[in-house]
Parts: structure tokens; sequence; C-alpha cells
């Protein structure tokens, strides 16, 4: 009896200290409840939209291996849906949430739970409602830490800090959007930049809703930033300090310092940063202003946040005060921001890292950018010319359906809900970085692209110049890709494809199209589903600068997608 009951002791007091530590995958239990919440912010008190009343909302914290289960409750008035951004959802794509594409929205009062599981990756990435403009408020970190058997590519940081930059308005984003496509005209702009929602010293009525970040001498920290921004790119410097760049869209890279980082939205960048030794009196700000070239009106205001280092017990404090300020780019720096984007290479590890297609099934050319649609008959259009704003993916801008694409095709209800018929090339070439052509009007239609199971397809992004050149961070759903080419001007396949990097391109879910440029990107479409890929300026998404791609089951049973959730939402 004894030596049984001790072994059974034994064996829990064994499970109890090792379990935690060699156990790989878990599932890790969420509850998001979608709830209004009284929020100020530059002397105005605003009720968002929220989730569980925080802003930013809860941190999801999980490890490479583990299954996620996300209650969502929604408890407004508001349909909304919740996007992983980033997360591959191999075969979960029910799991993924953009409206109308994979799922129908969550109602008021009804619940859904996402559920997937985080399959070779770990670094930072976040979440954001997927609906309209509701990501405004309705976003926060997703944390993916590495299996417990393995470590960083670098020394282990002494803390972690996600650093989430926003972006805020004093009314409802709703109205400003609903407004904006009503009338053809631009969105007014927001009234200020946050970092983990903090617009800091440089408005109205707001220094002390400043971030401050306390260190201590002479430790590394790990900066976790997020762009969820809606509607800007964004340039970020601390003063004094250089970083270290170590991953991108949690995927690792070859470290390289910097003294400035463009962040678009969508993006996330893991960087080092290494507290100085303590400089009695210094306080050190941080700060982000947008990266812009186009021609409409944007937010051209700072976000500042405070570094401070903690003073060590044997510094008497009679030292004089002083601040040191960063020194951030000119708003349209081009060249810089390509100088730092074309940095960005793959750490080469096999275990982490997948490997760049050598040899492609299928080529696409794309051109993204702004246009028009016509006014209707009884309004006055505040656009261009006195039409609407729009914008295309190689001139079709994108209309949502009015159920979703997922359950369409896994249906086979196609028909009257879209065709696979988008454009592979641009309809109507035209030099696109030039003059723009008198004609600026889109299509407006809900076309996809149909690919076979494991094809390997190469795309180009080509910028046009059309109602202004600008970088647009195209992001793609349920893949990663490599960018393995980028420049200036219309992209020439028989010179630019020589200088592919097929190599060490770096692997990434957001990429910025160059002002006047191109980017040339390569993935294997080796995840069933519906996947979208759209603008990650939601003024430009909402505009129809989206499409869809739909990758069809495999063969084998391990590369179908599963049949839906019982649960998941109707339209
Ligand atoms: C997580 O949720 C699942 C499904 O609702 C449930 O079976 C499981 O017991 C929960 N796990 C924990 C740790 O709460
Ligand atoms: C939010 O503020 C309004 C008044 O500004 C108040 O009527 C309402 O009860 C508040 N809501 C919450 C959830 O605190
Ligand atoms: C949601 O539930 C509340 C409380 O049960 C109820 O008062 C309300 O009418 C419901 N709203 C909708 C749209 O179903
Ligand atoms: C989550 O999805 C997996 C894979 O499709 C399935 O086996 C599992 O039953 C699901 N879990 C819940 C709680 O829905
Ligand atoms: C910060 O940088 C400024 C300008 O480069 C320099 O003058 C100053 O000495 C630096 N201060 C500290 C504490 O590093
Ligand atoms: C943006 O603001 C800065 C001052 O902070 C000003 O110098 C600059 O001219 C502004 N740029 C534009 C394009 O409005
Ligand atoms: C304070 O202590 C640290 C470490 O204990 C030491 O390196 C530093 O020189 C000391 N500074 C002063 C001003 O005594
Ligand atoms: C950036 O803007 C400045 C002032 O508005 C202008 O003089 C300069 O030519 C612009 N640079 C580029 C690269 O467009
Ligand atoms: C990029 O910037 C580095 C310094 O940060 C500079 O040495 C290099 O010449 C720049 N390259 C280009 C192409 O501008
Ligand atoms: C890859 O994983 C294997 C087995 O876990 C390990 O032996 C090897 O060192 C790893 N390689 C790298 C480059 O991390
Ligand atoms: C314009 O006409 C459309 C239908 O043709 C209608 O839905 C819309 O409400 C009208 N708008 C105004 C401002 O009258
Ligand atoms: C919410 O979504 C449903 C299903 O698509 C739709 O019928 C309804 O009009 C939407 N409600 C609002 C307030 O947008
Ligand atoms: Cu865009």
């Amino acid at each position: 009896m004894a030596p049984a009951s001790m072994a059974v002791r034994l064996f829990g007091v064994f499970a109890a200290l090792l379990l935690p530590e060699f156990a790989f995958c878990m599932t890790r239990n969420y509850t998001f409840n979608i709830v209004q919440h009284n929020v100020t912010r530059l002397c105005h008190t605003k009720s968002i939209v929220s989730i569980n009343g925080r802003f930013p909302g809860p941190r999801i914290v999980a490890r490479d291996g583990d299954q996620l289960l996300v209650k969502v409750v929604n408890h407004v008035s508001n349909n909304v849906t919740i996007h992983w951004h980033g997360i591959r959802q191999l075969r979960s794509g029910w799991a993924d949430g953009p409206a109308y594409v994979t799922q129908c929205p969550i109602q008021t009062n009804q619940t859904y739970t996402y559920n997937f599981t985080i399959i070779g990756q770990r670094g930072t990435l976040f979440w954001h409602a997927h609906i309209s403009w509701m990501r405004a408020t309705v976003y926060g970190p997703i944390i993916i830490l590495p299996k417990r058997n393995e470590s960083y590519p670098f020394r282990k940081p002494y803390k972690e800090v996600p650093i989430i930059f926003g972006e805020w308005w004093n009314v409802d984003p709703e109205a400003v959007i609903n407004q904006a496509l009503q009338t053809g005209g631009g969105p007014n702009v927001s009234d200020a930049y946050t970092i983990n929602g903090f617009p800091g010293p440089l408005y109205n009525c707001s220094s002390k809703d400043t971030f401050k970040l306390k260190v201590k001498p002479g430790k590394t920290y790990m900066l976790r930033l997020i762009n969820a921004a809606m509607n800007d790119e964004l340039f970020f410097s601390i003063a004094n300090h250089t970083v270290t760049i170590v991953e991108a869209d949690a995927v690792y890279v070859k470290p390289f310092q910097t003294d400035v980082v463009m962040i678009t939205p969508g993006q996330t960048t893991n960087v080092l940063l290494n507290a100085k030794p303590y400089y009695p009196g210094a306080t050190f700000l941080m700060a982000a202003r947008p990266y812009f070239t186009g021609q409409g009106t944007f937010d051209n205001s700072t976000v500042v946040g405070i570094l401070e280092y903690e003073q060590p017990l044997n510094h008497t404090s009679n030292a004089k005060k002083m601040v040191f300020k960063p020194t951030l780019p000119p708003i349209n720096a081009t060249t810089l921001v390509a100088n730092f984007t074309g940095k960005f290479r793959s750490l080469k590890n096999p275990n982490l890292t997948a490997s760049v297609p050598q040899i492609v099934d299928r080529i696409f050319y794309f051109t993204t950018g702004l246009g028009s649609s016509p006014c209707p008959k009884n309004i006055t259009c505040q656009g261009p010319n006195g039409t609407k704003f729009a914008a295309s993916v190689n001139n079709v801008s994108f209309a949502l359906p009015t159920t979703a694409l997922l359950q369409a095709h896994v249906t086979k209800k196609s028909n009257g809900v879209y065709t696979t018929d988008f454009p592979i090339n641009p309809p109507n070439p035209f030099n696109y970085t030039g003059t723009p052509p008198n004609n600026t009007l889109v299509s407006i239609a809900t076309r996809l692209v149909e690919l076979p199971f494991n094809t390997s397809v190469e795309l180009v992004l080509q910028d046009t110049s059309i109602l202004g050149a600008e970088n647009h961070p195209l992001h793609l759903h349920g893949f990663n890709f490599f960018v393995v080419g980028q420049g200036f001007g219309n992209y020439n396949a028989k010179q630019d494809r020589n200088n592919f990097n097929l190599v060490d391109p770096v692997e990434r879910n957001t990429i910025g199209v160059p002002a006047g440029g191109w980017v040339a990107i390569r993935f294997l479409a080796d995840n069933p589903g519906v996947w979208f890929m759209h603008c990650h300026f939601d003024v430009h998404t909402s505009w129809g600068l989206r499409m869809a791609w739909i990758v069809m089951d495999g063969p084998l049973p391990s590369q179908k997608l599963p049949p839906p959730p019982s649960d998941l939402p109707k339209c």
C-alpha cells in the first residue's frame, strides 16, 4: 500500500513540477465580452466599444503549439467579428474573422468561440475587430512565446513590454466612416495617435495620459511594437537610443540596429533596447508620427511617451533635470523607408522558418491604388471632381457580399455571391507611376482567384499614382509570404525578376507597396479556405482595396478544411 501511494504522490509531485515545463500543447481559454466602456482622452469622454471594458484590450499570451479557445460574447448593438492578425489559421479558416469573408458577424446577444492552434509561430501579433471601423477601439496584443524547450536566438531580455500604437477620434469612428462612404469624401482624420492608449503631452488636455516606461540601467528590454493605427504608417524613435530589430510579424529576422523604426498598420516588430548606464536627471522621450506621401489630408500629430531610468540607490537626486527628444525623419522620407524596409532578412534556422518557393506555378501582377466611382444622381459627392473616392486592386473595387464567402465556397453556393475571374494582370495597362489616365473609374464586383492546394504563387503589387502615389500596407490572411524584391517605378519582369532575393527574403504577413513603386512576394498556398488580402489602411479597405483568394482542399484528409463549427454565426 505504502509504496504504491508513495508512487502516486511522487508522480503527482513530478507531474505538478514537470508537466508545465515539458507539456508541449495546452488549451488556453479566454472570454471576450464586447461591452460599451467610457474612456476620457483629450478632455472628451466617449463610450467606446471595448473588450471586457479595457482599452487597449486584454493581452492574449500563449506558446507556439497551444490551442486557443476565445469565447466572444456580443453585448453591444454593433455587429462585431474578431481577427487574429497574422495567425496562420492552418485548417482553421472558420476562426480567421473578417466579416463576410470567413464568417457572418456576431450580432447583438450572440456568442461565437474562435478555436485555433498556433503552429510554428512565435513573436508578437495582435487581434482586432474586422468589420467596418470597429477596430479603432477593439484591439490588443497577441504574445506568442517559444515552445518550453526553445529559447530566443538572442539573449533573453530582462523584461518584455508591448508598445501598441493606435489612433483616437473624439467622435465615434463608425460615424466618421459611415459619413465618408455616404458623401464619397475623405473621412475626418483622427485627433491623436496613442501609445498603449495614451496620446501624451503634445495634445490639448492630455499630459496626464502619457505612457511611461521605467527601466533599470544596464538591462535589456524587448519592446513588442504593434501598429494598430487605422490609416497611418508611423516612424518611431527613442531619444539617444538605438534599438536592435530581431523579429517582424512573428518571424525572427537577422538582427540590425536602427535609430528610427517605420511600422505600417498591420505590422509588428520586436526590438531590443539596451538601457544605458544611469545618467542623473535624464528623461528620454519616445515619439511616433506618420510617414505620408499621398495627396489627401492626414493626422499630422505626434504621440510621445517617456523612457525613464530607475535611480540607483546610491545616487542622490539633485541633478539638473534634462529631457532628450528624438529626431524623426521628414513626413515624406520615402528613400529612408525603402532603405529601412530592405534591411529585413530572414534569420536562417531550418527549424523555425519555411523556405521561399524557388519555382512558382502562378504569377500575378496587381495594381493597388485609388480611383473614383460615380456619384448617385440624388446627392452631391465630395470626392475627386464630384465623384466618390474608391480604391481597387487591378481596377476591381471589391464588394463584400451579404453572406460569408467561405460558407458560399464550402456549400458550393457561389452563384450570385462571387465569381472566380479576378484579373491576373492589370486590365488596362498604363504608366502606373506616371501621369494617371483620364478615366480613373473603378469597377465594383466580388471577384476572387481560385488556387489548387499547394500552388506556389508569385505576386507583384504595383502602386499607382492615381490621386497620389502612396505606400499601401498590403496584408494577406492565412499565410506568411516572402518579400523577394521591391523597387521604384513600374515593375519590369525581364529585369527585376533576375534580382529577386531567393536566399534570405524576410517572411511576413504585411508589406508596404512602396509609394510610386512595387514589391514582389511569394507564398505557398498550403492552407485551404478563403483568404482576404487588403490594404491595412482602413479607409482604403472601406473604399474597396481588397480581394480574396480561394485555396481548394488537397486530396489528403490533412489537406482539407474541417466542416464549420456549430456556433458559426449566420447572416
Ligand atoms: C476550456 O474550454 C473548453 C471548451 O469549452 C473546456 O472543455 C475546457 O475544460 C476549458 N479549459 C479550462 C482550463 O478551463
Ligand atoms: C458613460 O457615461 C455616460 C455619461 O457621459 C453615462 O450616462 C453612462 O452611464 C456611462 N456608462 C458607463 C458604462 O459607465
Ligand atoms: C439582447 O438581450 C437583452 C437582454 O436579454 C434584451 O433586452 C435585448 O432585447 C436583446 N437584443 C437583441 C437585439 O436581441
Ligand atoms: C476545435 O477545433 C478542433 C479542430 O477542428 C476540434 O477537434 C475541436 O473539437 C474544437 N474544439 C472546440 C471546443 O470546439
Ligand atoms: C543625447 O543625444 C544628444 C544629441 O545627440 C547629446 O547631445 C546628449 O549628450 C545625449 N545625452 C545622453 C544622456 O545620452
Ligand atoms: C506637419 O507638422 C509639422 C509640425 O509638427 C510641420 O512642420 C509640417 O509642415 C507638417 N506637414 C504637413 C505635410 O502638414
Ligand atoms: C552605484 O552602484 C553601482 C553598482 O552597485 C556602481 O557601479 C556605481 O559606480 C555606483 N555609483 C556611485 C555614484 O556610487
Ligand atoms: C517632401 O516634402 C517637402 C516639403 O513639403 C518637399 O520639399 C520635398 O520635395 C518632399 N520630398 C519628397 C521626396 O517628396
Ligand atoms: C541606407 O542607410 C545606411 C545608413 O543607415 C546608409 O549607409 C546606406 O547608404 C543607405 N542606403 C541607401 C540605399 O540609401
Ligand atoms: C533544430 O532542431 C534539432 C532537434 O530539436 C536540433 O538538434 C538542432 O540543433 C536545431 N537546429 C537549429 C539550427 O536550431
Ligand atoms: C438616393 O437614392 C437611393 C436609391 O436610389 C436611396 O437609397 C438614398 O436614400 C437616396 N439618398 C438621398 C440622400 O436621398
Ligand atoms: C448585422 O449583421 C446582419 C447579418 O449580416 C445584418 O443583417 C444586419 O443588418 C447587421 N446589423 C447592423 C446593425 O449592421
Ligand atoms: Cu492603401
